[in-house]
């Protein structure tokens, strides 16, 4: 029997270090922000907005929460000693880009938290997570451990959640959490096929490559998460990414194609073999009839869809057909604020088109859909979830006094070496486990 599902959407709290420090080569928008002045008060408020006006209308929103940064732990593994102003400060002199690596904050995107299958998928009919290693990125690849942490404190009930750790940190398992992984189905709470995009085949030299930037996630990684969460041949697609749009900046499957129900949108240079791709979901839809929806090179070209993140928009259920929620940025670029105008004109399934500003965390190549992790779950298991997190007004409320009172509105690099600013952080993030009634997550708090 089929069970009621909804979609719930799980935003990352932008934590207090947000700045702009360059450190991911192949993401476009973080190589050319590079040193530029951050505002970290704005960035959280822009992402709490966004998160409140989904609530609003309607949606499950949940809120996870920023990691302790910079890192105390992973400069002194390094080998930096003394107090925590020493390890700053030596840091600082003699490798700043360790510690600008360990001050990011990056746990904001939370589509790289982790990969989530759904119960109706899974063998056990439990809803799996694997936090993903991000072994690709130094400053990302410390992320996992409290990410899996604050996971088993939201969703903590055995009966209904399952928690793996993450795969192996090496570059032949290299993965990137749902940003890479779209579900596709006709109800939530039906068998859906799980969309797994890579961009190489680790143990495959001969296998095609991207030349230029590198490809974050393997096919062996989307695999081995596949066999983990109980997943069958009949409801996987595993898709290669085209190597000329890793090239050309799209680092995540989420920058050129997005999914909802049985909804497929995407640019026709996403996937390397587009015609097998959705024969396969096609083959895998139990029933539903697939929208897929081409957006074509001579619509919108490869480096308008990088630089106005018109995929990495929320594409999520309406009462009447679906919504899509774009950045800003969309309307700044022509061919994207054309195409957006044909496509709710046209008889397909998204019929609205909403516009969010979260211009912060684009500036660091972050948009709408990078800042929220899905996570499809029946009554039972909604019910199961740490309410604590869960956004209602008061949530809302708390959350935006809370930024106002702890969050810095100017931060440059030299800010990070600050011990002031540490002890801020820490003294916010306290705080902030018991607004959400997470319990000690933190390294610091234990
Ligand atoms: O991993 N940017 C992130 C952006 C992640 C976007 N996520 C998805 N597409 N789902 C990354 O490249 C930049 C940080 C800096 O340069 O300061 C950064 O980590």
């Amino acid at each position: 029997m089929t069970k009621h599902a909804v979609e719930s959407n799980f935003d990352g709290l932008v934590g207090p270090t947000h700045n702009y420090a360059g450190l991911s080569w192949g993401n476009v928008a973080s190589k050319s922000n590079v040193n530029a002045e951050s505002n970290p008060k704005q960035a959280a408020l822009q992402g709490l907005a966004k998160m409140k006006a989904l609530a609003d209308r309607g949606y499950t929103q949940g809120v996870l929460p920023p990691h302790e940064r910079p890192h105390l732990p992973t400069l002194r593994a390094l080998g930096f000693d003394g107090s925590d102003e020493q390890v700053l400060q030596s840091a600082a002199k003699h490798a700043p880009a360790v510690l600008a690596a360990v001050s990011s904050a990056s746990t904001m995107w939370t589509a790289n938290a982790a990969t989530v299958s759904p119960s109706a998928d899974a063998a056990d009919h439990r809803v799996h997570f694997t936090p993903a290693n991000l072994s690709a990125k130094f400053h990302r690849s410390i992320e996992h451990v409290v990410t899996g942490r604050a996971l088993k404190a939201i969703f903590c009930d055995e009966q209904y959640f399952v928690h793996h750790p993450a795969l192996p940190s090496v570059s032949h398992f290299g993965d990137e959490g749902a940003a890479n992984h779209t579900r596709l189905c006709s109800h939530y709470g039906e068998p859906g096929v799980e969309l797994f995009v890579y961009g190489q085949e680790a143990f495959n030299q001969q296998a095609s490559a991207p030349r230029k930037y590198p490809a974050r996630q393997t096919l062996e990684a989307s695999q081995a998460i596949a066999r983990l969460h109980g997943l069958s041949g009949r409801n996987t697609v595993f898709a290669q990414q085209n190597p000329a749009a890793i090239d050309a900046g799209v680092f995540h499957n989420d920058v050129i194609a997005v999914g909802n129900g049985n909804c497929l949108l995407y640019h026709e240079l996403a996937f390397l073999d587009e015609a097998r791709v959705l024969a396969e979901i096609r083959e895998r839809l139990h029933g539903a009839e697939l929208e897929a929806i081409k957006v074509t090179a001579a619509q919108v070209p490869l480096e308008d869809a990088v630089s106005s993140y018109l995929f990495n928009s929320q594409l999520l259920n309406g009462p009447d057909g679906m919504l899509l929620v774009v950045p800003g940025e969309c309307r700044e670029v022509a061919s994207v604020s054309r195409y957006l105008d044909e496509l709710v004109a046209s008889d397909g399934p998204i019929t609205s088109v909403e516009v969010m500003d979260v211009k912060q965390s684009m500036r660091n190549g972050g948009g709408p859909a990078c800042l929220r992790l899905r996570v499809v779950l029946n009554d039972e298991e909604r019910h199961a979830v740490n309410q604590g997190v869960i956004l209602t007004d008061e949530l809302y409320q708390r959350l935006t006094t809370w930024v106002e009172t702890h969050y810095r509105d100017r931060l440059v690099q030299q800010d990070l070496a600050d011990p002031k600013l540490l002890n801020e952080v820490r003294q916010a993030l306290d705080e902030l486990t018991g607004i959400l009634q997470l319990g000690p997550i933190y390294d610091f708090q234990r």
